[in-house]
């Protein structure tokens, strides 16, 4: 089985991101270490403190984000560091080459329950002009990300990574330490009957997605004459894995509540990454107005509707979003 090394030189990554990436999952394997031992790393449970976002922090997500941290600071290569778990962007070595931005533990609540979480990662080039203080650098679309993935802590760890030569699946052999690619070049099936969403936030949705979601409850009966099936693991990280391995679309659509907020996702640490490994593996990603990766962000901690999966099922959504605007052109 081909090692990570070999794939990323294949796919033609510069040596100094090869050895970021590897500093990178080190982190990663450290943290997947910390979550196999659950209760027993006695790391479990709310610390009192509140993250950015105003949610609760469980400790994991802290020593996740710590983990991190000390390691890309210490390696050189990084300039500066967005995290879901940071306010402010933290700076590093102002001579590196590199910006990091990552959610450390996706779906921390989902420690709980011992189910599946994740670290989503991407990483772009930093300017040179940039002061390694200076969120402005981040603030770039996606299509100028060099890399972007994530680590999944499942009965396997497991990564997701592209560097743009598409989406390599891995598999982390705790014998020897090192991750062996176990799925090249992924290719998500351009059908599907499976969707994830978490319904129980319908009466916030815009009338196109409400439209498209209740066509595939309506299933064989319905205008798209065919059932579909229902899965939401609750962690994006785990929802998007599925659709790699198997294809179906995942939506946290543009929410009502609060035009500010207009989605739950954030675009740095969890829409882009996630759109790069689904566009690289043929799928699409968008927010239902554009493509995710062209999004141009005005803050690090910035969030966007997020529709990624199958490719002819992200575009019979799309459609009702063409359809609704019609209508509304028409109407004014
Ligand atoms: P955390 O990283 O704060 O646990 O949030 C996870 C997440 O942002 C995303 O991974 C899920 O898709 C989404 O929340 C699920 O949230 P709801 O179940 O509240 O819709």
């Amino acid at each position: 089985m081909k090692r990570l090394n070999s794939q990323l030189q294949q796919d033609g990554a510069p040596l100094e991101l090869i050895l970021l990436i590897r500093t990178l999952l080190a982190g990663c394997k450290e943290i997947s270490f910390r979550v196999s031992q659950g209760a027993l790393a006695g790391v479990l449970g709310s610390t009192l403190s509140e993250n950015v976002q105003g949610e609760t922090q469980k400790k994991l997500d802290v020593i996740s984000n710590q983990i991190l941290k000390d390691t890309l600071r210490e390696s050189g290569y990084v300039k500066a560091i967005s995290s879901e778990e940071e306010e402010n962007v933290v700076p590093c070595n102002p001579e590196g080459n590199y910006l990091v931005s990552f959610d450390p533990l996706d779906g921390s609540s989902n420690t709980e329950i011992n189910s599946l979480i994740g670290t989503i990662f991407s990483i772009a080039h930093a300017p040179q002009w940039m002061k390694p203080d200076d969120p402005s650098a981040f603030l770039q679309p996606g299509t100028q990300m060099v890399a972007a993935g994530y680590v999944l802590y499942g009965p396997s760890t497991m990564l997701a990574m592209t560097t743009g030569r598409g989406t390599h699946l891995y598999t982390l052999d705790k014998t020897h330490g090192g991750f062996l690619v176990t799925n090249a070049n992924v290719q998500i099936p351009e059908q599907t009957s499976e969707f994830a969403i978490n319904t129980s936030n319908q009466r916030h949705w815009e009338a196109p997605i409400q439209q498209y979601v209740s066509d595939l409850i309506a299933g064989s009966e319905g205008p798209r004459k065919k059932d579909y099936n229902m899965r939401w693991v609750a962690a994006m990280v785990g929802d998007i894995h599925r659709v790699l391995c198997r294809g179906g679309i995942f939506m946290y659509p543009f929410d009502k509540r609060n035009p500010k907020i207009p989605g739950k996702l954030r675009l740095l640490y969890e829409a882009n990454p996630m759109a790069f490994l689904i566009e690289q593996a043929g799928g699409l990603a968008s927010t239902g107005e554009g493509r995710i990766m062209e999004v141009m962000p005005h803050e690090i901690h910035q969030r966007v509707p997020t529709l990624l999966g199958s490719k002819e099922e992200i575009e019979a959504c799309l459609a009702y979003y063409s359809k609704d605007k019609n209508k509304k052109a028409v109407a004014s």
